[in-house]
């Protein structure tokens, strides 16, 4: 959403502290950062064949960026669609931590058991980024009660001012249009630079060195947030529906494939612009340097008063199991996301596996 604070500090019911550095009562199922990264490790000596944990850099203060992929033969990079899941660029937005966490768990759990989900892991290697920001996530419960942080924790030189918003801070038409704030003071601050903040530089990296001969690997990428119940794809640096390297038949290729996830979540699909504008966002970033189908998702809730960036964690497990079938669809597609707009959508997809 555009602008929360203020009808939020007064709405807000302020819960009870656990202890620094911890979710407070109501919101244990919520995990910190270093609970996120044992549970990843439990995972993948689970599932050894199936999941590996990587990082693709540090933050800001030091953290290692973690990186999950799942596949079958994990190991091994074959020639299949790769998609990625990112969550946590906004550190208050907690719930989409436990929805990147949701997706490594379904897949490694459904594989072998689960038919869809034992296709889609044969024929797809999946990239789960699953806290971008972690250095803000630590900061918003570093007092064991909620700091309504947003950005990361960069110092800003020549100014007191904390934290770069990551979401403004990607280098297609950084600071172009209105859509972001040179005041390191604002909640939408871009950071002096496009990529001065190391968590999008390091991501930027990685995401081009999935290009292998001359071919970007990654095809299509959810970047999760909360909230409004929303599917967006790009531009968000314009109102047009078309722009540079975006035609008229790739925007109705994002819109057939984000009305379909929209959908079967009963979030409001719209191109991203249309909520407001942004510069320097992370999805104008995939399609502009590498036609990756990247689509913006904002989860539950819906307002403020349903909690906002802090539903209590009893939601959890149904508002990430919300999107199963909207994470099915773009692992699906993400062969050629072009063809959903020949589909009939109300019928079963179905999708070659290369390993049949
Ligand atoms: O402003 C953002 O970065 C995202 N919303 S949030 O409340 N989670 O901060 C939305 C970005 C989507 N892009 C555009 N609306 N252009
Ligand atoms: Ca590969
Ligand atoms: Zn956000």
């Amino acid at each position: 959403p555009r602008s929360t604070l203020f009808p939020y500090t007064t709405l807000f019911r302020s819960p009870v502290p656990v202890g620094p550095g911890k979710f407070p009562i109501g919101y244990q199922g919520y995990h910190t950062y270093a609970e996120l990264t044992s549970e990843l490790d439990a995972l993948a000596a689970a599932h050894p064949n199936q999941v590996a944990v990587s990082s693709y850099g540090k933050s800001a203060q030091g953290r290692p960026l973690l990186l999950v992929k799942i596949s079958d033969d994990v190991r091994t990079d074959k020639h299949e669609p790769e998609v990625l899941f990112s969550c946590a660029q906004h550190a208050r937005e907690h719930l989409t931590v436990e929805m990147c966490l949701h997706i490594v768990k379904r897949l490694a759990q459904g594989y072998g058991t689960d038919p869809t989900i034992t296709r889609l892991v044969r024929s797809r290697e999946v990239w789960v980024a699953p806290m971008l920001n972690p250095d803000g996530a630590e900061y918003d419960i570093s007092t064991g009660l909620f700091a309504l942080w947003r950005k990361n924790r960069q110092p800003t030189p020549g100014s007191t001012d904390v934290g770069t918003d990551t979401n403004r801070n990607w280098g297609d038409e950084w600071a172009c249009c209105g859509g972001s704030s040179a005041n390191p003071g604002s909640d939408s601050y871009h950071g002096n630079a496009p990529f001065s903040a190391p968590e999008t530089a390091q991501l930027r990296d990685w995401v081009n060195s999935r290009v292998i001969g001359g071919v970007e690997q990654i095809t299509a990428h959810i970047d999760f947030h909360t909230f409004s119940e929303l599917v967006l794809w790009p531009y968000g640096f314009t109102t047009d529906d078309t722009g540079p390297g975006l035609n008229a038949s790739d925007a109705g290729a994002f819109r057939k494939l984000g009305e379909a996830m929209a959908a079967s979540n009963g979030y409001t699909p719209e191109q991203s612009s249309h909520l407001y504008i942004t510069d320097g966002s992370i999805g104008d970033w995939m399609w502009a340097q590498h036609h990756i189908w990247s689509y913006t998702m904002e989860m539950y809730p819906t307002s403020l008063t349903q909690g906002g960036f802090y539903p209590p964690a009893n939601v959890i497990e149904r508002e990430t199991t919300r999107n199963d079938a909207a994470v099915d669809l773009l692992l699906n597609y993400a062969d050629c996301v072009p063809r959903v707009t020949a589909a009939q959508l109300a019928a079963p997809v179905v999708t070659s596996d290369p390993d049949e």
